[in-house]
Parts: structure tokens; sequence; C-alpha cells
């Protein structure tokens, strides 16, 4: 054979063994590619999410608690880190052969609640949507404002709890005053009930309080009302609301005839990183005020906000106890308490007004709270309230979160009252 062919062929089969050799290596690779893509790489465990603020136990009473600020992690609720996922490089070199790896655990899954600043008009959708609008705009579909409509009008704002002397004003008005422009008489007249709404509302100074206070010393706002109406609650939104304004706040759980109530208020305090002085269960709630008080001085706290017991109001004692705890606080702080607010629950109606008569006469309540618009039909117990009660709506509570306590602005209500949607 020429010795050229000879050359040739040895090339051509040590080319075919080099070929056959890369294609073995290359098979048997193929697995192990699949854990190694990114061997270089740490792999880092799943990020860990905020967990959502967590009501912690109660702290012990007697003692003015500074808790952790709100929406700290929660002990134990870290993400675990995923075990074994990291494939370190040696020398920049040689991998370690890959070892399996069990799968991680699945990362707990934290619902992280979104606060939502519900508006007003969320809050009185019941009043709204449970007849109220609706049958007042059913009921001058009819043309003419003749008595049986004039009846049927009344009706619907009875319905409403805007009260018997408000409703029987508001529909003489409609017959004296109300001259209709010709068209579609529903409009119209939700405009006049607008208005004439409006002027029942408008010469109160309702709205958040300012609570200053003087010459260095904290303002004092003092919450009292029947148990249940939404007194706790009302204070932990108000704490946090001005809070967010950068008032410096000290919170008094006054109400020592229940250590629950006490405890509730201290978890309002960790949960809105506002600190709350609690007394033993038992303890005369008026020198656990002056004790607190005196100490919101010595901090240099610019808000203080006091809570109390709320038994019935048939029980003459805590007529009594509301007397000495209001005089009490002027003792410790000159002019305080600088605010006394009166929480109503909105869902009583015409009785929240009744409550309210004896409250004034054991102090003297400067301003309203209206707790739970949210679950009533009866929003127009505001109406009762301010022409009434003459007295200002400072808040109104439309649920049981954080954010869902709006100072009352009467224009916003009257739009939200007689929306047409
Ligand atoms: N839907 C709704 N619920 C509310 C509102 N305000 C308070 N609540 C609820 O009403 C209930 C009573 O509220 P509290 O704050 O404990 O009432 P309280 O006046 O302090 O009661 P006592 O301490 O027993 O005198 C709780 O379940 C609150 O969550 C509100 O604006 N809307
Ligand atoms: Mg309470």
């Amino acid at each position: 054979m020429d010795p050229s062919a000879i050359v040739a062929l040895l090339l051509a089969l040590g080319l075919a063994a080099l070929i056959g050799m890369a294609a073995v290596r290359m098979t048997k690779k193929r697995p192990s590619r699949d854990l190694s893509d990114d061997d270089d790489e740490v792999v880092a465990p799943p990020p860990a999410r905020a967990a959502p603020p967590v009501k912690g136990p109660p702290s012990r009473p007697g003692t003015a608690q500074r808790p952790a600020a709100p929406g700290t992690q929660a002990p134990g609720r870290a993400t675990p880190q995923a075990p074994g996922r990291a494939v370190p490089m040696i020398d920049g070199k040689r991998k370690p052969a890959p070892v399996p790896v069990p799968e991680p655990p699945a990362a707990p899954k934290l619902v992280v609640a979104i606060p939502t600043v519900k508006p007003l008009g969320a809050g009185l959708e019941r009043t709204r949507k449970e007849g109220f609008v609706a049958r007042l705009l059913d009921a001058f579909k009819r043309g003419a404002v003749d008595d049986a409509l004039l009846a049927q009008a009344e009706e619907a704002l009875l319905t409403a709890d805007v009260g018997v002397k408000t409703a029987t004003m508001l529909i003489e008005a409609l017959k004296t005053e109300f001259k209709p422009s010709g068209g579609d008489l529903g409009p119209q007249v939700m405009e006049f009930f607008q208005k004439k709404t409006l002027e029942i509302l408008e010469p109160l100074k309702h709205g958040a309080p300012k609570a200053v206070g003087q010459a260095g010393a904290p303002a004092v706002i003092m919450v009292v009302g029947v148990n249940g109406t939404g007194k706790t609650t009302t204070i932990g939104k108000m704490a946090h609301l001005y809070k967010n304004k950068g008032r410096s706040l000290l919170l008094i759980a006054g109400d020592t005839f229940r250590a629950a109530g006490m405890d509730q208020l201290v978890i309002w305090g960790e949960r809105v990183g506002v600190p709350v002085v609690a007394g033993n269960p038992g303890q005369d709630p008026a020198s656990l005020m002056f004790d607190a008080c005196r100490k919101a001085v010595t901090d240099g706290a610019d808000l203080v906000i006091a809570d109390t017991a709320g038994r019935l109001h048939t029980n003459v004692n805590l007529v009594d106890e509301l007397k000495k705890v209001h005089k009490v606080l002027g003792k410790a702080v000159p002019g305080a308490p600088h605010e006394v607010l009166l929480v109503l629950d909105a869902t009583m109606g015409q009785n929240a007004i009744r409550q309210a008569d004896v409250f004034q006469q054991a102090v003297d309540v400067t301003g309203i709270v209206l707790a739970k618009l949210d679950g009533t039909a009866k929003g127009g117990v505001v109406l009762s309230i301010a022409r009434d009660l003459g007295l200002p709506i400072r808040f109104v509570g439309v649920g049981e979160g954080l954010d869902d306590l709006r100072p009352f602005d009467p224009h916003e209500f009257v739009e939200a009252l007689f929306a047409t949607d």
C-alpha cells in the first residue's frame, strides 16, 4: 500500500476514535449538569418577609410598657434557611461531587395585611343601601309632593335613625321651603336634604381635637362610655392617628375593674408602639390616673389618653367614679382633662342618645366618637347627636382596624349619606 494512504487511514481512524471518546464523555456528564449549572453560586435562602404585627402577651401591670415597634418580626417566624442548597467552589477549580439534597421545607406563607383607609362612604354603606336613599328616591319618582309622599319620605328618614324631631323638621322644611324646578324630583329632594343636613351639622366645630397641652404639660383626653361601645378600640386607633402626626403619647388603662379591659389596651399599645400605664386589678382608678399623668409630665409626653370603665350607666357608683377621675386629672395636670370624649355605639341608634344624657350629667362631655358606623343602617343618628345633644362629633369608627377611625367632616358625611350610586 502507498505509505501516504496508510498515513491517511491512520489519521482517519484516530479522528474517529477521538469523536467516539468525546461522545461518551458528554453522555456521562449530562446528568450532573442539571444540578451544577450554577455550581459557582452560593444559593441564597428565600428572602424573609415581614411578618404582620403580632399581639404580644399582656405585659405585667403597674409599669409603663414600651413595646417593640409595630411590624417587627415575630419571634420564631423568620423564614428558615434552605438547608444544603449551597454548593461552594473549592480552590476555584474542583467541585465536590453533588450530594443528593432533600427538598427544603416550603417557606411558611405569611399574609401581610396591606392597610387601607376606608372611605367614609364604606362606613355608611348599610345606612344608604338598606332602603334609606333608595326609598327616598323611589318616593319622589311620582312627581308632585303630596301628603302620601311626604309620609313615605318621613318614614325613610326614620329608618336611618335621624330621630323623630329631626325627621319632622326636615319634612316641614320640605313642605314650606322646597321649590322643585321641573324634571326628576328625586335628585332635587336629595340635594335639598343635603343642604338642610349641613345646616344642622355645620354650626358645631366637628373633627379631631387638637389636644395641645400648656406650658410643657401634656394635653389629656378622657374617654368615657357604656361598656362595649368601643372606648378601648377607639383609643388604640386614636393613638395610631396622633402618633402618625408626630405626637408623643401615653395611654392609661384606667378600666381597673376588668383585668381583660386593661390588657386589651396594653395590646393596642404594643400594636401601635405607644406606652401604656396599666394598674392592678381593683386598684383605685383615680390614683392610677394621677400617677400616670405625673409620669407623662416627667417623660415629656404631649398627649395622654385615659380609658375608663364602662359599666352600665344606671350604676350610680360609676358616675361617682368618673367624677372623681375627672377631678383628679385636673389636679395632676393643669386644665385636664382638656377633652372628654363620649364613645357612642352607632348600632344603638336613638338609645345611644339617651346614654349621652347620663354621661353629660356626670362629666363635662366635650365631644362624641360615633363607633361602629360600618355595622349599622342607623347612620342618621349623627344628625340627632348634633341637633339634640348639641355636641360636636370628633371621630367616627368605620371598622375594627388601625386606620378605621375618621375625623368627622360634615361635608364628607352628607355627601356619603345621600350618595345615589
Ligand atoms: N365594626 C366595628 N367594630 C368596632 C368598632 N369600634 C369597636 N368595635 C368593636 O366593638 C367591640 C367592643 O369594643 P371595645 O373597644 O372593647 O369597647 P369598650 O367600650 O372598651 O368596652 P368595655 O371595656 O367593656 O367598656 C370590639 O369587638 C371592637 O372590636 C367600629 O368602629 N366598627
Ligand atoms: Mg374597654
